[in-house]
């Protein structure tokens, strides 16, 4: 068995996990007073990452939770933000939030639920029954369940919501990820990294499946954006994204066995999961997409 899975399973059946909580924030002031006031007991440590806050972000953080970790990001973008912040990260478990109020903390316990039941990672779903969006333009629906489609069929997955924000897993999954490096510095010619965006959240869920990682979709209600603007460019952002499913789904296919460590390729239950046959809506270990 993995080591990871057995300290997992330790952490499970003796004390609860130590919960890491990441919040990406650019211009938030307005909207942490509503994402603190609604964090749920047992939280060990908030980490917020400032991507360079032109208002009060920081100072409202600090005043609101006093014992918050801030991170300053090395380069540009939210992909860039949480790689920051899994870096800080000395939990168990990592959680990852947005601070404009649309990611509802109090369903934290959902998501640290379905990793304590046996999950690697636990993918929040605004289209999974119980889950919902008061934010997401008609566009925008149309755009994440278009992408959202072809990576269910290249990667073999059975993802409802591929571009959410709000997700959680093992602390021991963010080496895997592979993102980029936290200290290269950001390219002169001003051009984001890859995995540095938007497409962060693609990256990560292409890459838990192509490892076959148990992945666990929870239901997830999102809230509008309370105040401010979005960051993201549906248009530009969205062609990220499908160039970054193209580029994973290239290097899988150049690398297959590379990218699946030999001790998940036998894609049997993991720990604490049903069997075969017994799977629950929502769960799922991928096929490894050809
Ligand atoms: N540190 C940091 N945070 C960012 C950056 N870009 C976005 N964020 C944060 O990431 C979270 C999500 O960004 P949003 O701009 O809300 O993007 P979105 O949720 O995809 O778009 P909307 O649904 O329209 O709000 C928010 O908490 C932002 O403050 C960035 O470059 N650096
Ligand atoms: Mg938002």
């Amino acid at each position: 068995m993995h080591e990871p899975m057995t300290r997992r399973r330790n952490t499970s059946n003796g004390q609860s996990p130590s919960i890491s909580l990441v919040v990406p924030a650019l211009n938030e002031e307005r909207n942490l007073s509503y994402v603190f006031g609604r964090l749920p007991e047992g939280i060990t440590e908030v980490i917020l990452v400032d991507g360079g806050s032109k208002d009060r972000t920081v100072e409202v953080a600090r005043e609101l939770y006093p014992g918050i970790r801030v991170v300053q990001q090395t380069r540009t973008g939210k992909g860039n933000a949480l790689a920051c912040g899994f870096e800080a990260c000395t939990g168990d478990i990592v959680v990852m939030i947005d601070a404009d109020g649309s990611t509802d903390p109090e369903e934290i316990p959902d998501f640290v639920a379905a990793l304590t039941s046996g999950a690697d990672f636990a993918k929040g779903s605004r289209f999974r029954p119980g889950g919902d969006s008061h934010d997401i333009t008609r566009l925008r629906r149309l755009g994440n369940h278009g992408l959202n489609g072809i990576v269910n069929i290249l990667f073999g997955t059975r993802f409802t919501d591929l571009c959410y924000g709000y997700n959680a897993f093992w602390r021991d999954v963010v080496p895997l990820l592979g993102l980029p490096s936290t200290s290269t510095p950001r390219p002169a010619n001003g051009d984001r990294l890859w995995g540095d965006g938007f497409e962060i959240e693609t990256l990560i869920n292409v890459r838990v499946a192509a490892h076959g990682l148990s992945i666990s979709e929870v239901a997830s209600v999102e809230g509008p954006r309370l105040h401010g603007v979005s960051n993201l460019n549906a248009f530009s952002d969205g062609i990220r994204v499908l160039r970054t499913i193209i580029r994973e789904y290239r290097r899988l296919r150049r690398a297959p066995k590379a990218a699946v460590p030999a001790q998940r390729t036998a894609a049997g239950p993991v720990a604490g999961q049903p069997a075969a046959g017994q799977v629950e809506a929502g769960q799922f270990q991928a096929g490894h997409g050809g």
